[in-house]
């Protein structure tokens, strides 16, 4: 498919090299002069701007963990003034907290080129209408896809997610070519439609699927393609790096990473050594060209390869292949993050129930579903149902309240989760991508 930006995505290798850089050293100029954080940070390393003298040194510079905008909420790790902010975005975080990433104009401007250049390669464009159904709002999958498909010259149907049979409506009645959303709530639809009596694949215009925001496999890819007649592409993003920046091309053989907006580096998570290409570890990422919130060597806590290999599409940006797991208890619950310690943080609050707690996530139909079992404390417990029923409603809305993502609770007897002697085993993962 043809290139976006012919001159930046086909750039020989080594000239790409020289432009990463050239963009390392002056960012880590820029936030050593305008940041107290990484100032600190630098100087606890015994690093100096000076010392970024080849891309290579870029290895010298210290990592950064989800932790670090944890400690530093809300806006600690900024580097623009608050004025030149024109936007937010807010995830979750490890705990209590959220994480806020702030941009300016301009990081909305390459957010929406890196989408540009991946939907291109892609075959997305001027005539086809993309149905946006990531949740818009605070994530951000919703409006990240949105401005990169509008820069195309696409169509876009600003659905967001939810009310599915009105979805499959508008998909049919304003001829969707493409879709942007988690590969299991593509299948969902799907599942909806046939019930409505509509083939997604004989009925509608739906040639292209942008999936992600969760881990999928070939397998899946294969089923959604072969059931819906489409072609799915993976697209990958974290909100900490801006949102979803990256797919795959056409070839369909490992996701594009814009070597001149993001430098990607695969290192072992034991040790923080950086692996050759070929080698499984954790993704690291540098965001070359952010101004509002330039993330330096972020251990993003995702495993893949690095395949540097020449691409049969002609763009020369290193790829990484599928996302192949976590290096840390994260799980993905409709698209939405969950970590084990938000669970935690959010019962420690309340009284009535203990600390012991089993997280429970399985598939309905195409959908997951989570339950949280949580042992009522020994003053809340109580024989009458209808005592234990409100505190059932309130951990409820307590859980959704602080996890964004609706979950069923099931009361249990104190003492009577499994206890464990090492490491416990707070989930039970029943998926199979
Ligand atoms: O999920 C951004 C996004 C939106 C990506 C729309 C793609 C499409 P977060 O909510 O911060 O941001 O979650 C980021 O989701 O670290 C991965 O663990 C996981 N993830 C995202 N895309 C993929 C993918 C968005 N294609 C976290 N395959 C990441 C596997 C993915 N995991």
């Amino acid at each position: 498919m043809g290139c976006w930006n012919q001159n930046v995505e086909a750039m020989p290798p080594e000239e790409l090299r020289q432009v990463q850089y050239r963009l390392a050293k002056a960012l880590v100029s820029r936030i050593y002069e305008t940041s107290e954080f990484y100032r600190r940070r630098m100087k606890e390393q015994g690093v100096r701007p000076d010392d970024i003298r080849s891309l290579a040194d870029i290895r010298k510079l210290p990592f950064m963990y989800k932790q670090d905008l944890r400690d530093n909420y809300p806006d600690g790790l900024f580097c623009a003034p608050r004025d030149e902010l024109v936007r937010y975005h807010v995830s979750s975080g490890t705990t209590g907290k959220p994480t806020v990433v702030g941009y300016t104009r301009r990081d909305i401007e390459n957010w929406s080129e890196s989408l540009a250049r991946a939907f291109s390669s892609c075959g997305l464009g001027r005539g086809d209408v993309l149905q946006v159904s990531y949740g818009y709002g605070l994530f951000t999958g919703g409006l990240g896809v949105h401005y990169g498909a509008e820069r195309v010259g696409a169509t876009v149907l600003p659905t967001s997610v939810g009310n599915t049979e009105r979805q499959i409506e508008l998909m049919q009645d304003l001829h969707t070519t493409a879709i942007a959303c988690t590969p299991s709530y593509l299948l969902h639809m799907g599942e909806v439609a046939e019930k409505m009596g509509v083939s997604i694949r004989d009925d509608t215009d739906l040639r292209i699927g942008i999936l992600g925001a969760e881990p999928w496999s070939e397998q899946m890819r294969s089923r959604i393609e072969e059931w819906l007649g489409i072609r799915a592409y993976d697209i990958y993003g974290t909100s900490e790096l801006s949102g979803p920046m990256f797919t795959e091309c056409s070839e369909q053989q490992g996701i594009h990473i814009w070597g001149d907006l993001a430098l990607a580096e695969v290192v072992d998570p034991k040790t923080g050594e950086v692996l050759q290409p070929g080698e499984r570890g954790e993704l690291v990422v540098t965001i070359l060209q952010k101004e509002a919130f330039p993330m330096i060597r972020y251990r993003v806590g995702d495993i893949t390869i690095m395949d540097e290999a020449p691409c049969a599409c002609g763009r020369t940006h290193p790829r990484i292949r599928r996302i192949q797991g976590r290096v840390d208890d994260m799980l993905i619950v409709r698209g939405i993050n969950v970590f084990p310690s938000q669970v935690e943080h959010a019962l420690l609050e309340i009284p009535e129930v203990g600390r012991h707690f089993q997280i429970v996530v399985d598939r309905k139909g195409a959908l997951d579903a989570m339950l949280v079992r949580v042992e009522v404390s020994e003053e809340a417990f109580s024989d009458k149902i209808t005592d234990l029923m409100m505190i059932r409603k309130m951990v409820e809305h307590r859980l959704r309240g602080s996890l964004n993502v609706g979950v069923a609770v099931e009361l249990v007897e104190p003492g009577s989760l499994p206890r464990f002697e090492g490491k416990s085993k707070k989930v039970v993962d029943r998926r199979s991508l």
